[in-house]
């Protein structure tokens, strides 16, 4: 057994009596009450969901396992050369709550290393669906193509699936998949847009150094990745993605059927399309003034006329969130550090959004947060790079968010989360508790 998984089992052990005393002996303890404008609003607020992994606090923005962004780019492991940590050792980090030794990380970048090989029916799948079709489309295709193989589904119609131990096939799955997923989204950029070449993985490189290298662009696109995907990668579980994936996986769906209805969910312009939404956006807007920097009062009119023609300005507001997302500092602190990146035009047209969107928004009246979210800045940094392709952006987002989906399920089946089952009313009961009927 692989020292994480060791670790894991222990930390599990540990945490389980937590879980069976709460469920035991205080299930009747209320969280709050749920209204009618929650039951209609998207369940906005209700406390029904439990995870350890991260938690998202409105007024300062994600931590995962107690740290915040820059706490856990201090805190972990570095790739030699790079001011940025091993996407392997945030790994390790999000599922046991410890920051791994170097020691520690490297094992789980050998460990991937061994299940990083792309099955070739996966790449059939992908060859086989429309040129044309979504990367998100094709993303999701590959991910529910290798249910084939999972461990968890095997053990379950083996007849030997056991509560106690079936996070162990839960962990094989996520341990699989998460080693696969750069390759497969690196193979679908240059399947797709590099004129259907591609280029094997790097075995001397860790996990976002190979996404580079795979992607085919130059340092310090590696920083990138490793940036991106972490900060990607979890949102607390109430999210569409974390909870798609949660969701379906409490039916004892294994990791595969359960991360591919996550991406569906994140593949949404509410959800995770906004940064491809973002870039189309911001690229029109460019188009229409011929590439001339605009003024203040150009911007604030194209924002009202996105608003008064029924759309969201895509990257701002948040269901939680109340102030500027960190996720969004932390890109903009990249693009002010870095030379050519700083002065950029398109970085320079959002800053200037950064400046003008909130007002906009607050005069507007409707929205609750003003401010701008992860996807407001991630767009940039790829267009900058390279990755114009801005359809593409959201596959990005999947790759990380898979590391705190995955990690969640294997602590679901780890702590025997039920089968979600809330209850529906119907607006006739809604009309007798209000009293209108
Ligand atoms: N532009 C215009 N209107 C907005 C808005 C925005 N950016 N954000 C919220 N609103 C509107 C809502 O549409 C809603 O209008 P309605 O009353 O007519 O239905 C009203 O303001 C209240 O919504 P609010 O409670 O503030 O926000 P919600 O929790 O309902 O929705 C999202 C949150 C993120 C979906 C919303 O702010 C939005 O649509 N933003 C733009 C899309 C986006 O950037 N999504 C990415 C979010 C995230 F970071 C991610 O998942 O990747």
């Amino acid at each position: 057994m692989s020292t994480l998984k060791q670790v894991l089992a222990q930390k599990i052990a540990e945490h389980r009596p937590r879980t069976t005393k709460l469920v035991k002996e205080f299930s009747d303890v209320s969280l709050g009450e749920v209204n009618i404008g929650q039951a209609i609003g998207g369940a906005r607020g209700i406390k029904c969901l439990v995870t350890d992994i991260s938690y998202l606090d409105p007024m300062e923005g994600i931590r995962f396992r107690g740290k915040t962004i820059p706490e856990t780019f201090e805190a972990l492991p570095k790739v030699p050369g790079s001011e940025y940590p091993y996407v392997e050792a945030f790994w390790w980090m999000l599922l046991t709550g410890d920051v791994p030794t170097m020691e520690q990380t490297l094992e789980v970048v050998e460990d991937w290393k061994q299940r990083a090989q792309i099955p070739q029916y996966v790449i059939d799948v992908l060859r086989a669906l429309p040129r044309d079709s979504h990367p998100m489309a094709m993303f999701s295709s590959a991910i529910l193509a290798m249910q084939r193989d999972s461990v968890f589904a095997k053990t379950y119609s083996s007849g030997k699936f056991n509560k106690m131990t079936c996070w162990e096939d839960m962990y094989e799955d996520a341990s699989n998949m998460m080693a696969k997923l750069g390759p497969i989204g690196a193979y679908i950029y240059r399947m797709k847009y590099m004129g259907d070449t591609h280029i094997a993985a790097d075995p001397d490189l860790d996990m976002g150094g190979n996404f580079a290298h795979m992607m085919g662009i130059p340092a310090p696109y590696d920083n990138v990745a490793r940036m991106y995907f972490i900060i990607h990668s979890d949102h607390e579980s109430g999210n569409v993605s974390a909870h798609a994936t949660h969701l379906v996986a409490s039916a004892l769906s294994d990791a595969y059927y359960a991360y591919s209805a996550g991406i569906n969910g994140l593949a949404g312009p509410l959800h995770g399309l906004a940064n491809e939404e973002v870039l189309r956006w911001t690229q029109n807007f460019m188009s229409h003034l011929g590439g001339e920097v605009p003024t203040e009062e150009g911007l604030k009119k194209a924002l009202w006329d996105t608003l008064n023609s029924g759309q969201v300005i895509p990257g701002y507001g948040h269901a939680v969130l109340r102030k500027t997302d960190p996720r969004y500092t932390t890109q903009r602190e990249f693009c002010l550090k870095t030379e050519g990146l700083k002065d950029y035009p398109l970085f320079k047209l959002v800053s200037m959004i950064f400046e003008v969107a909130p007002g906009v928004l607050t005069e507007h009246g409707k929205a609750k947060n003003p401010w701008p979210n992860v996807d407001a800045q991630s767009g940039v940094i790829q267009w900058y790079y390279g990755v114009t392709q801005y359809e593409f952006y959201t596959v990005l987002f999947g790759i990380g968010r898979a590391l705190g989906c995955l990690a969640n399920i294997t602590w679901d089946r780890a702590l025997g989360y039920g089968i979600e089952r809330p209850k529906s009313v119907t607006t006739e009961m809604l009309e007798k508790a209000a009293g209108i009927k």
